[in-house]
């Protein structure tokens, strides 16, 4: 099979974010005004049900269609997911992918009910359709059922509202001309307004495990429901700052611990 053009995915992935996430494109504005004219990406997210055609496995071999390829694999075992990151096998400046999934069977009998109804919708559309990205390949949820969920898990909550779609895109900070790093970033930042996600600190991870780490809270928009509108938590932006191994070369992987936290900025405000 031949490679399919992964800057178009990634295009299709970005204009859906920033529709619904102002925080993100204003942040973008303000860093392209500090000198850099493009700023390049270090990864996005995905997040999913472990089950049906759009599980963790299945979205893996969609990515492969795009020249990607599994690199490493992450336990969350709090939240109840599982997640693996994706690398692009040629291009190097290709942004990596974290995609999670949610390990429906251990939670309670009403949510695995309630979120395999819309995976079955799910399975019903990407056979028709084929899987593609970004879509939520099913029907409007109920604000009722939004809020059963988020009960149980922060999570099954968002994906259930939004589907399959980058939750955050992520600034490369060592790729960033205007920013000396990850501390300048937050600093300019918290100056220009925008909030940060505190849980665990405004910084994940430190040099030791190579990877720094912080985002913005998820952007508050009034998003529809079947039923109308009603303002809930979208999308974050998010900043990463890689530093090199004992052989010299930069950590490429993900640090579970940090990841955690990074979860929370789509938490309920
Ligand atoms: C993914 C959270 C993990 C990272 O950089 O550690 C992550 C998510 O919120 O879906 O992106
Ligand atoms: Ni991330």
């Amino acid at each position: 099979m031949s490679t399919q053009n992964h800057n178009a995915l990634f295009d299709a992935l970005w204009n859906d974010y920033l529709a619904i996430t102002p925080d993100a494109k204003a942040i973008h504005e303000e860093f392209k005004a500090l000198g850099d004219d493009t700023i390049i990406n270090d990864h996005i997210a995905l997040r999913t049900f472990n089950e049906g055609a759009m599980n963790l496995e299945n979205i893996g071999k969609h990515l492969e269609q795009f020249g990607y390829e599994a690199a490493g694999e992450y336990h969350f075992e709090e939240k109840k997911l599982y997640a693996k990151h994706f690398q692009h096998k040629t291009d190097e400046d290709a942004p990596k992918i974290f995609v999670s999934e949610l390990l429906l069977e251990e939670f309670s009998a009403e949510l695995q009910m309630f979120c395999r109804g819309l995976i079955a919708e799910a399975n019903w559309n990407i056979r028709q359709n084929g899987l593609s990205l970004p879509s939520r390949p099913w029907g409007k949820v109920t604000r009722e059922a939004y809020e059963r969920l988020l009960e149980e898990s922060e999570y099954a909550a968002w994906l259930a509202a939004f589907g399959l779609r980058a939750n955050h895109f992520t600034v490369s900070v060592n790729k960033l001309k205007g920013m000396k790093n990850i501390e300048a970033v937050n600093e300019f930042l918290k100056v220009k307004g925008f909030e940060l996600n505190t849980s665990g600190g405004e910084i994940k991870g430190n040099e030791e495990v190579c990877l720094k780490q912080s985002s913005t809270m998820a952007n508050i928009v009034d998003w529809e429901f079947n039923g109308g509108k009603h303002p809930i938590r979208t999308c974050f932006y998010e900043f990463a700052e890689r530093f090199p191994m004992e052989n010299g070369e930069l950590y490429q992987g993900f640090v579970a611990a940090s990841a955690d936290k990074i979860f929370e900025s789509t938490n309920a405000a």
